[in-house]
């Protein structure tokens, strides 16, 4: 059977060679079509002598299923071939930057927060948020700042038209201590964090913005003193502006919520010791500039939010975030902040590639 042997192995050398589904398709139907060559052959054992038909048989089942089996075998290496290409062509690595650089930028404001945030991290304060439309409770009577304490009037304070279904009037919260005071009533003492977050105020000139972004801090644990106040004013102080020689001055102020309350300038040196900001005499650019407002948290706040003065004391802070921002970035008009200009963005405008890290320096260009 030399015929039948020379048969198979050219059907299976081509099989095996096929380059791709169509001519492997091709080959099955001229060995296995209705007209092809090893199907005719089937079709001569009808014709065959019994004693014939039990020799060709099984020899040409054997070659029919050793064909098919070929074919089957060759399709499954084209069709993982076919998919390896398109896997390999068709992938998308999504680690990679889109085809066009991104156009973006972190806004001075998220730049500076993010350095903030950066820093009292460093220092064990965690990262506290709430609404910015608030009830008067938290927002004025918590604070120590009842009905008629002059204070309110002071805040030029964005209310709502309508009291709601508990004859609560709403308003727009003026400064973020409402979150301080959520955060005590929820999760009591000690406690160590900053809340930063936009604040409303009815007040709109070349310094003031009716929207700004404030950043609040607050210490409660025991025997909290303002020494601890100090220092930490300091530390944070140091790293913001990525000086040593940043000093401060502490002068006595009044807010309610704060007892005592201190009012902090600030002023540093340049490379030669000569002081560029604060420090003697009423030179321009020599006086000392006011930054930072804070004290000792008022028991009567402690109190209002459910915790025990006699154990409990402890410091705050606030200060003004856009501020901040034109202090360190050198930015002169706070408007510009929030005109949305693109070129002002391009120009002072954060890479979103850059990120405030301690090691690499909080405002560090990579
Ligand atoms: C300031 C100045 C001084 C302050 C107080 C509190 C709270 F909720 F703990 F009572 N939060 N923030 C505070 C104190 C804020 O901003 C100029």
């Amino acid at each position: 059977m030399t015929d039948l042997d020379q048969l198979k192995t050219d059907a299976l050398t081509r099989i095996e060679n096929a380059p791709d589904a169509a001519a492997l398709e091709a080959l099955r139907i001229e060995f296995l079509g209705k007209q092809g060559s090893i199907s005719g052959l089937m079709k001569t054992l009808g014709k065959m002598t019994p004693e014939e038909r039990q020799v060709q048989g099984p020899l040409l089942n054997g070659l029919r299923s050793e064909t098919a089996d070929a074919i089957a075998a060759r399709k499954a290496v084209l069709e993982n071939a076919e998919l390896e290409a398109r896997l390999a062509t068709e992938s998308l690595d999504l680690t990679l930057p889109a085809h066009e650089s991104p156009k973006g930028s972190v806004h001075p404001v998220s730049q500076v927060m993010d350095e903030l945030a950066e820093i009292f991290a460093d220092l064990g304060f965690s990262v506290a948020t709430g609404p910015e439309i608030e009830d008067d409770w938290h927002n004025f009577t918590a604070l120590n700042m009842a009905e008629t304490h002059p204070a309110r009037a002071m805040h030029d304070t964005f209310y709502f038209p309508d009291v709601d279904s508990d004859g609560r009037r709403m308003l727009l919260r003026t400064h973020t201590s409402p979150v301080q005071i959520r955060s005590m009533v929820k999760q009591g003492a000690p406690i160590r964090i900053i809340a930063p977050g936009r604040v409303y105020r009815s007040d709109s000139d070349a310094t003031h913005t009716p929207m700004f972004h404030q950043v609040e801090g607050l210490v409660i644990d025991k025997d909290i003193h303002l020494g601890h106040l100090k220092w930490t004013l300091e530390t944070f102080l140091k790293a913001f502006f990525e000086r040593d020689d940043i000093v401060l001055r502490l002068r006595p102020s009044y807010f309610p919520f704060t007892e005592p309350s201190v009012e902090v300038d600030v002023g540093w040196q340049d490379v030669k010791g000569r002081r560029v900001l604060g420090g003697d005499g009423d030179a321009p650019g020599h006086g000392w500039m006011e930054l930072l407002g804070s004290g000792m948290v008022n028991a009567r706040v402690i109190e209002f939010a459910g915790l025990d003065p006699e154990e409990w004391q402890g410091f705050a802070f606030g200060v003004g975030v856009d501020r901040l921002a034109m202090l360190k970035y050198g930015m002169d008009d706070l408007r510009a902040f929030f005109d949305g200009d693109q070129r002002w963005l391009d120009h002072y405008g954060f890479s979103p590639f850059d990120q405030p890290t301690l090691s690499a320096g909080v405002g560090a260009k990579a």
